[in-house]
């Protein structure tokens, strides 16, 4: 069936037909998980519109902005600031790696032990998928893991790629390096926008992002309590789409939902049972529309009320200072904040396993979910460090390894369920 969208998107050169096949499984997904819930909240249907319109009313806005003048940046990596972006009048979105759709072309150029989050965003791109890549001025890769990083040099030969290198470690010389990545970047963006950034206008996106990482904060706080307002679905799918929609708007949004939030807390009203266990997930980002574990975990006798991961407090827990005047103070805000970020690529990352505990005693949790993606190395590694810290803080941890396909989907709702019946 024709739709009001595909001249944009055949402009956009998209495949029409595996497109429209994408999307129909898309809403349906999106039907079982996620709008099939009881008790939604009221602001949800933002949500559920947003979502709806995923391909259609965004990338229009992304395409207008375009005419008028703006670029849009895409990217895979929570270190790439967006705060420089912004400033210089562009449009930054984090691009969708959680499907497996593009699977059968990513493996003609990717081995096939490559992690599901990498042969997804390749996959998107060579079978012509993704509207939001295909909007893109320039697409940043980073060296964090080295799949990702080798990637990005195939990704290269599609689409214009700048790579920033992000240190492995936290020394004072790896401080030095990254400023000269954050700084090489405003120069790249600076010289496709032909606009300097300015104190001014690096001081409104700092205080832009912030507001978005602020508001992500309240509703992370909401969630620890008893009992626990919000699904974790509906949690992450808020985070997922903090990475693409327009940033005033979903601050707008979410602010609202968190007032819906906040006033069943002090009802004493749940999303779940009395006595539902409460996990957290920790470990591997959860790009859209990659739900499976969490629709697991919450047909299981479970609710989520936390998410470890750069789709969740990784990239909301810590703000850049807004104190600074000058854009050169500005950046070194900028190069802390993104320094503090505790991915696994990092070496050591103790302050990675001191936050997971942090976290799981704030949200009261019962046990912890490590939720690796199968190949993903520094992650899985992790995985036993962080066993201990929480083993040590008397919180049990189940480690899952998984990926996009469905066909585990019972043997891991078989474990999880044993893991919920453990923490009882
Ligand atoms: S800051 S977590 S977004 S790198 S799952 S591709 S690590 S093999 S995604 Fe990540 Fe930035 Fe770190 Fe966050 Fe590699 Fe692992 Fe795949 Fe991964």
């Amino acid at each position: 069936m024709a739709n009001s969208y595909d001249a944009m998107w055949e402009k956009l050169n998209l495949d029409l037909d595996a497109h429209s096949g994408l999307l129909e499984v898309l809403g349906k997904f999106y039907g079982d998980i996620h709008a099939s819930q009881q008790g939604r909240l009221r602001g949800m249907e933002y949500l559920d519109f947003v979502l709806s319109e995923v391909h259609g009313l965004r990338i229009k806005e992304l395409q207008e902005a375009k005419a008028a003048g703006r670029i849009v940046v895409g990217t895979f990596c929570v270190f790439v600031p967006e705060e420089i972006v912004l400033a210089a009048g562009g449009i930054q979105v984090g691009l969708c790696a959680g499907a497996e759709i593009g699977n059968e072309q990513a493996e003609k150029v990717l081995p096939r032990n490559t992690c599901a989050l990498i042969k997804s965003f390749v996959g998107f791109k060579l079978a012509r998928l993704c509207p939001y890549i295909e909007s893109c001025d320039l697409i940043v890769g980073e060296t964090t893991c080295d799949g990702k990083k080798k990637a990005y040099e195939i990704f290269s030969d599609y689409s214009p790629v700048h790579v920033m290198e992000i240190p492995q470690m936290k020394k004072a010389s790896d401080r030095v390096l990254w400023k000269s990545e954050v700084l090489g970047f405003k120069n790249k963006v600076e010289e496709m926008t032909g606009k300097k950034i300015t104190a001014q206008s690096l001081k409104d996106a700092i205080h832009l992002v912030n507001g978005r990482r602020l508001v992500l904060q309240r509703l992370n706080r909401l969630r620890a309590a008893v009992p626990v307002p919000i699904s974790g679905r509906d949690a992450l799918l808020i985070n997922q789409i903090s990475f693409y929609d327009d940033p005033v708007r979903f601050t707008a949004k979410i602010g609202e939902l968190c007032d819906e939030l906040a006033e069943r807390v002090k009802a004493g009203e749940g999303v779940v049972p009395k006595g539902t266990r409460r996990l957290m997930l920790s470990g591997c980002p959860m790009a859209v529309p990659n739900w499976k574990l969490p629709y697991v975990i919450e047909s299981s006798g479970a609710v989520i009320v936390g998410e470890e991961s750069c789709i969740g407090t990784r990239n909301t827990r810590d703000l850049v200072k807004e104190t600074g005047t000058t854009v050169e103070e500005m950046v070194e805000a900028l190069v802390d904040r993104y320094m503090r970020i505790d991915c696994a690529c990092f070496t050591p990352n103790t302050e990675r396993l001191e936050n997971v505990v942090d976290m799981a005693r704030e949200l009261k949790v019962d046990g912890v979910i490590h939720y690796g993606l199968s190949f993903c190395q520094p992650y899985a590694i992790e995985a036993f460090k962080v066993e201990k810290a929480l083993g040590k803080a008397g919180i049990s941890m189940l480690s899952i390894e998984t990926d996009y396909s469905m066909e585990d989907v019972e043997q891991l709702k078989t474990r999880v369920e044993a893991f919920v019946e453990m923490t009882s």
